[in-house]
């Protein structure tokens, strides 16, 4: 057991399922927005606009096919590029499997993907977040005259809609989003490979440049609605093969490129890259992609239904090309699958919220885990500094604090004990004594935002050889002067190796100035490699311990017992 210590006395233990009654209340966001230069459009025009086009695109294509020029294009291009080979082997069963799996899967990611979004219900072209430099929304401008942090900004999603559709439920909603996205890779990597080892890719794979003339032939005849020829058994047409290749080898592998370069970790690592594909260029590729996949499923869905269903269902539920009706009682089935895993998902995770964390936890943390091995950097400098910074957090309420703010923070005093050969107390002048750091990063919330600032401050390095930690210690926990927003006292928990980053150092300073009571006065933690929650505000005591299974629910800080985050965070 550690030294018995009273910060940890004032943790508090927390529920293991979502109890409302404990929940940032609801707030409903707005009707989505979209920014035209300095001009906010609801995104609800595109239904007319869409129908609009819609019906223009059928009268203009009906025209078309009156003249006989284009007739003649027909003839020459029926739609399926004839130098393209035919497939012979059918839909086998791991096609049909692998259909149904990613089928299952989407439904996961997408609501999880919903959920994610609306805790920073913005998206944006540049890395730091200015409220009015977004380019959609679905929350209202953000007010002025006031403290609006992050967490005050986020949404509700209707929980048939979000995984699980609680305001505030990101860190549930990344469990999914991640082990489901885990599954789904590894069945695209196998996709990939079946696919490759049969003649099955040359059903989505173009290869002769017939495919384009093919697909505005297709195009005119879909929209003419006089449908073309359905090869489907050996060949797709050609617009369907433009579509399947761009959403199997464009935007899948392109999702899972801008996920991973949010996160703090890979982007920090990446250096260039991550400077021009930043958090919020990736956040908002990742936006457009899932609209794609989105646009996709709607379409394809249609498709299905208008051009046989008998067919379609037959070929990829039952393998068969017939006039029977085998395949729609497997359709039906695997349909009602993902229709109950679809009910089932809410309030599952907000009863078991704590089972989810944990199979989380068990299914993506190791891989999470992995990049705090890279070391961060950072090749920022004074003009990358963002002209907004978004506050997060709970802040601190009590009168002790308010006399630390009055008093100029004379009085504050630094505890650093535990597993430590020598248990120490630092003021603001020792520390402002030791040597000095200065460094301008990148901070990644997890909510979505981020923001660039220069941090000055002590290196944790210099810390640890102060009061040289045992070999038994292998954590730092990091505890606050302030409460978190359930009550009890916010801390979090960090691995050695995070302490001993170059990067890692006890910040008393933010763009040249001693850091302000919103972002952490008189000291805060910058730890460059991990989502902002970890690096805590107000902070009043470092503790060195063996294991954080007795501090508070035992999960490793505030948000990971409170909001069922995962500990290790650099993803
Ligand atoms: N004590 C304390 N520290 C905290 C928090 C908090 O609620 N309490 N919020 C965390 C979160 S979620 C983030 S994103 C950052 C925000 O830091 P900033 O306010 O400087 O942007 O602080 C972190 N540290
Ligand atoms: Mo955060």
């Amino acid at each position: 057991m550690p030294p018995y210590d009273p910060l940890a006395a004032k943790l508090s233990e927390a529920d293991d399922r979502v109890l409302l009654s404990h929940w940032l209340p609801p707030q409903a966001g707005i009707v989505p927005l979209l920014r035209i230069g300095n001009r906010w459009f609801s995104t609800l025009w595109a239904v007319p606009i869409g129908f609009a086009a819609l019906i223009l695109a059928i009268a203009a294509a009906q025209s078309l096919r009156d003249l006989p020029e284009v007739q003649q294009f027909l003839l020459h291009h029926p739609g399926i590029a004839q130098a393209a080979p035919a497939v012979k082997s059918g839909f086998p069963w791991w096609l049909r499997l692998q259909h149904f799996l990613n089928m299952l899967f989407m439904m996961f990611i997408i609501r999880a993907g919903i959920q994610i979004l609306a805790d920073h219900p913005r998206l944006y072209w540049q890395r730091d977040c200015t409220p009015g430099a977004d380019w959609f929304r679905f929350q209202k401008p953000v007010p002025t005259g006031r403290v609006w942090t992050a967490k005050d900004d986020s949404v509700t999603i209707p929980a048939w809609l979000g995984i699980p559709g609680l305001r505030h439920s990101i860190g549930l909603a990344r469990w999914w989003h991640f082990s489901v996205n885990m599954l789904w890779t590894f069945n695209g990597v196998a996709f990939y490979a079946l696919i490759f080892s049969t003649d099955q890719w040359h059903r989505i794979v173009p290869t002769t440049w017939e495919v384009f003339p093919s697909a505005v032939s297709t195009a005119i005849q879909y929209a003419s609605l006089n449908f073309p020829v359905d090869q489907g058994w050996t060949r797709y047409n050609a617009l369907q093969q433009i579509f399947y290749f761009v959403t199997v080898f464009v935007a899948a592998p392109l999702s899972i490129a801008t996920g991973l370069l949010q996160s703090p970790a890979i982007s920090n690592r990446l250096g260039w890259t991550g400077r021009v594909l930043n958090r919020q260029v990736a956040r908002s590729i990742h936006f457009l992609s899932f609209l794609w996949f989105v646009m996709f499923i709607l379409a394809h869905g249609i498709m299905v239904f208008v051009t046989s269903l008998r067919e379609n269902t037959n070929h990829m539920f039952a393998g068969v090309e017939n006039a029977s009706w085998s395949g729609i009682l497997p359709f039906l089935l695997a349909m009602g699958v993902v229709i109950a895993a679809w009910a089932a998902a809410s309030p599952l995770t907000l009863r078991h919220a704590r089972a989810v964390q944990h199979t989380g936890k068990f299914m993506v943390g190791w891989f999470k885990g992995l990049a705090e091995w890279w070391d961060p950097r950072s090749q920022l400098n004074e003009a990358d500094i963002s002209p907004y910074f978004w506050p997060n957090g709970t802040m601190p309420a009590s009168p002790e604090f308010d006399a630390l703010v009055a008093g100029d923070f004379v009085d504050y005093r630094l505890r650093v004990d535990g597993l430590v050969e020598q248990p120490l107390e630092f003021s603001l002048a020792d520390l402002r004594a030791m040597p000095r750091q200065e460094q301008i990063t990148t901070h990644f919330c997890i909510q979505g935002w981020s923001g660039v600032a220069k941090w000055g401050g002590v290196p944790m390095s210099h810390i640890l050889d102060l009061v040289k930690p045992t070999d038994a210690a292998r954590y730092a926990v990091f505890y606050s002067l302030a409460d978190g927003g359930e009550g009890g006292r916010y801390y979090d928990v960090h691995e050695m190796r995070n302490m001993r980053h170059a990067l890692t150092i006890l910040a008393y300073e933010m763009n040249g100035k001693a850091v302000g009571v919103l972002h952490g006065a008189p000291l805060r933690l910058r730890c460059e490699n991990e989502l902002g929650f970890k690096m805590v505000k107000w902070i009043a005591a470092i503790e060195f311990v063996n294991d954080f299974a007795h501090l508070g629910a035992g999960q490793g800080g505030y948000n990971e017992d409170h909001e069922f985050y995962g500990y290790r965070m650099p993803i």
